[in-house]
């Protein structure tokens, strides 16, 4: 990485404390990451991007705002990043995966909560995360109790906008949220300048839908057995989703397929068990338990969290000729998702068992995030659902501490025997 002190300097950020994570990543990716054996060359291009975390693109982030731009910071797949890019701002996703971050969280918060939104809170508060101090302004919204309730801590450091997200989705919820979409259209006009026009939306859903059918393209090629990737390097592909610029990010993506593409066509083989991951967000540098699954005999061929196909599945229209058609065509596509904040969510059951089928899984691992209340409810009609259709599940509850991870190894090792 360059020196790009000089510019965290200018965003305010603890130095000291910056160096103690830098000095870290590089040598948890590499026995992560560089360590796998036989990684496609495309994923030179994403070892880049992480390589320059909290360089190149910060200053792509900043040269953007010294030519009048703005950046914006989110923390849910539901707020639509089509209004942002329309506004001709940058989206950032700001949700932290690092245990790095825990104990600056839980100074301003209580203990016992989930470790991403302690992480997150503690990445703003402690001053070490570059997109974070990039942020003109971070948009919240209410999904479950936790950051509903974080917001309010974090709107003393910045400037916040919380979006109403409805838990249900009667026809009167689709009419609620087409409101908050209005509302955060003008609030992102007001912030930016930029007025959100007809054009520049649905060019905005463009590349937004691009984006989601090369992540969908990577996902299909991981239908095949072996796999052509490995699951972490899937995994990082969707974290650095959330930062990249998304037309090169689409471009480098398509390209990676391209060789995948030729990898299927020269695989051999039986390949490993095939597992599916289900639950809450894996953030950047959360890789804990695909680093477990496949330092053993198995493979994730499918993540269904928001880190996977909560993300891309399902594309917004680009039909329409007015805002209000647009409008309707996003509400359309984002109220899809499967989270499990909505009540009922059968949805997302039903998309479990339909992965189970297109991808051949063998196996389920239910990822929970300690303290995550949503989810690990959930668990009962997932594991209801799987077991009568016949497919092995296993529940693991943890943070993004270290301390847990053999005794997660241990279980896991006796999961994979037993399918
Ligand atoms: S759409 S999963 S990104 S809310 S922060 S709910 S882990 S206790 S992140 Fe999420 Fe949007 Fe839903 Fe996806 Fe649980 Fe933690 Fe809450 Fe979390």
């Amino acid at each position: 990485m360059g020196d790009y002190r000089e510019l965290w300097k200018s965003l305010d950020m603890d130095l000291d404390k910056h160096d103690q994570l830098c000095a870290v990543l590089p040598e948890m990716f590499g026995s992560v990451y560089l360590s796998q054996e036989n990684r496609p060359e495309g994923m030179n291009y994403f070892n880049f991007v992480f390589s320059e975390v909290h360089g190149l693109r910060i200053k792509e982030l900043n040269d953007h705002k010294s030519n009048g731009g703005k950046v914006l910071g989110t923390f849910c797949v539901f707020v639509p990043d089509e209004v942002i890019l329309a506004a001709n701002a940058i989206s950032v996703g700001l949700c932290a995966g690092s245990q790095f971050w825990v104990e600056d969280g839980e100074k301003h918060l209580p203990r016992n909560m989930c470790p991403l939104i302690k992480a997150a809170v503690g990445a703003k508060v402690s001053g070490t995360c570059p997109y974070f101090q990039s942020c003109d302004m971070i948009i919240g919204e209410t999904t479950c109790d936790g950051k509903k309730k974080a917001w309010e801590i974090l709107e003393d450091f910045v400037p916040v906008h919380v979006m109403d997200l409805p838990q249900m989705k009667r026809n009167k919820d689709y009419a609620m949220w087409m409101d908050e979409i209005k509302l955060f259209i003008d609030k992102v006009e007001e912030l930016t300048g930029n007025k959100v026009t007809v054009e520049a939306l649905k060019a905005a859903i463009k590349v937004c839908n691009n984006k989601r059918r090369a992540l969908k393209r990577l996902y299909d090629l991981r239908k095949f057995t072996p796999s052509p990737i490995s699951g972490l390097d899937s995994l990082l592909i969707s974290q650095i989703a959330f930062n990249d610029d998304p037309v090169r990010f689409t471009e480098q993506l398509n390209a990676l397929c391209d060789e995948l593409d030729e990898r299927v066509k020269a695989a051999q083989g039986e390949g490993k068990k095939r597992i599916m991951i289900t639950g809450t967000p894996m953030a950047i540098p959360n890789w804990k338990l695909h680093t477990i699954i496949e330092g053993l005999p198995a493979e994730v061929v499918v993540e269904e969290t928001c880190t996977g196909t909560r993300y891309f599945e399902n594309e917004v229209s680009e039909e329409g000729e007015t805002i209000e058609d647009l409008i309707t065509n996003l509400a359309d596509r984002y109220l899809g998702i499967n989270c499990a904040c909505f009540t009922p969510n059968t949805g997302r059951i039903d998309d479990i068992l339909r992965y189970v089928e297109e991808y051949k899984v063998d196996g389920v691992v239910y990822s929970n995030l300690s303290f995550c209340h949503s989810y690990a409810v959930e668990y009962k009609k997932v594991e209801e659902a799987l077991k009568k259709a016949g497919i092995p599940v296993i529940n693991i509850e943890t943070d993004y501490s270290s301390e847990d991870a053999g005794q997660i190894k241990t279980r896991v090792e006796a999961f994979l025997e037993m399918i």
